[in-house]
């Protein structure tokens, strides 16, 4: 069913014990959609448990909270209201079948499977920090350095740091009231973005795999099993390609298992949740990924085909 925002915020104040959760392979708005809720349902005196079926990646060890994730047991969890952020519920791992509560669903991916008992959805937002942001305004819960922190995070790590097309001006008011609780997005932004030695390393292997194809139009790094197994992160590559001049399409493929690849796209014309959706995935029309099931090179050759087809003029 889908709900209104304010139903949202009623369904929340009225739960007394929530547990939360995201998608796995979890990243800056997961992760900061899940601890800004949590700290702001902490205020309002709630029960509150955040599970994340996966590693957490250590760039988001800056987030205050970050230690109380947990990671699902194999047990069951009770809770009035199961809260799915950032995902549709086919996409956090064990937690589905762990947690049998009512699924409250919020996110802002046009993809939603709609599956959810109650689903919030709102893609126009940048991100699903931007949504938690309107519901602490609408329950009415006074933002503090460490909600504050978690919900910028999201908001600045799914826009590019306000730099891609889905950053608004509710976007920016948003983190201007943010930032109004003394929150410093220069040290935020600075322990996201610095990486190990060996990531940079491992980062100028990955380039090296760079491609360009229909007339320059579409460029991606083509990442086999060996490759992708000696990488810790491939976080912010798929950035270093979108950037070349003329290029629409950018491209991550990555050889996850030697008969399973996940692709990540990112555009400037082509609308690739469209592509992502053909393939099973899905995501935003400037920013989508799926999996596909087949070896490295039929993979590669398959989502350039795709892509080259769907190219807009
Ligand atoms: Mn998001």
């Amino acid at each position: 069913m889908i709900i209104s925002l304010k139903e949202t915020a009623d369904k929340l104040m009225a739960a007394n014990s929530l547990i939360l959760t995201a998608h796995v392979n979890p990243d800056g708005d997961a992760i900061g959609s899940c601890l800004g809720l949590k700290f702001m349902l902490e205020k309002l005196g709630k029960k509150v448990r955040v599970l994340i079926d996966d590693d957490l990646p250590k760039f988001l060890s800056v987030l205050p909270g970050i230690d109380t994730i947990e990671k699902p047991e194999n047990e069951s969890y009770e809770a009035d209201y199961l809260v799915i952020l950032d995902a549709s519920l086919d996409r956090v791992g064990s937690v589905i079948e762990k947690c049998k509560a009512p699924r409250l669903n919020i996110d802002h991916h046009r993809t939603n499977d709609k599956k959810a008992d109650f689903l919030y959805l709102d893609a126009k937002r940048a991100a699903t920090c931007e949504i938690i942001y309107e519901l602490g305004k609408e329950m009415g819960v006074e933002f503090d350095i460490n909600s504050a922190t978690s919900i910028y995070t999201g908001l600045a790590t799914d826009s590019g740091y306000f730099r891609y097309s889905n950053t608004t001006p509710h976007t920016m008011r948003a983190a201007a009231e943010l930032m109004e609780t003394g929150i410093r997005p220069e040290k935020i932004s600075e322990a996201i973005e610095t990486k190990d030695f060996d990531v940079v390393q491992g980062m100028a292997k990955a380039l090296q795999t760079i491609e360009l194809h229909a007339d320059g139009r579409v460029a991606g790094l083509f990442l086999d099993h060996e490759l992708t197994e000696s990488l810790d992160t491939t976080e912010g590559f798929i950035d270093q390609v979108r950037v070349i001049d003329g290029v629409d399409v950018a491209i991550l493929l990555k050889a996850v298992e030697p008969e399973a690849c996940r692709v990540s796209m990112r555009s400037k014309k082509t609308d690739v949740a469209k592509i992502a959706e053909s393939l099973g995935g899905g995501g935003h029309i400037r920013a989508a990924g799926c999996t596909i099931e087949k070896p490295f090179s039929q993979a590669k050759t398959d989502i350039l085909k795709v892509i080259e087809e769907s190219l807009a003029e």
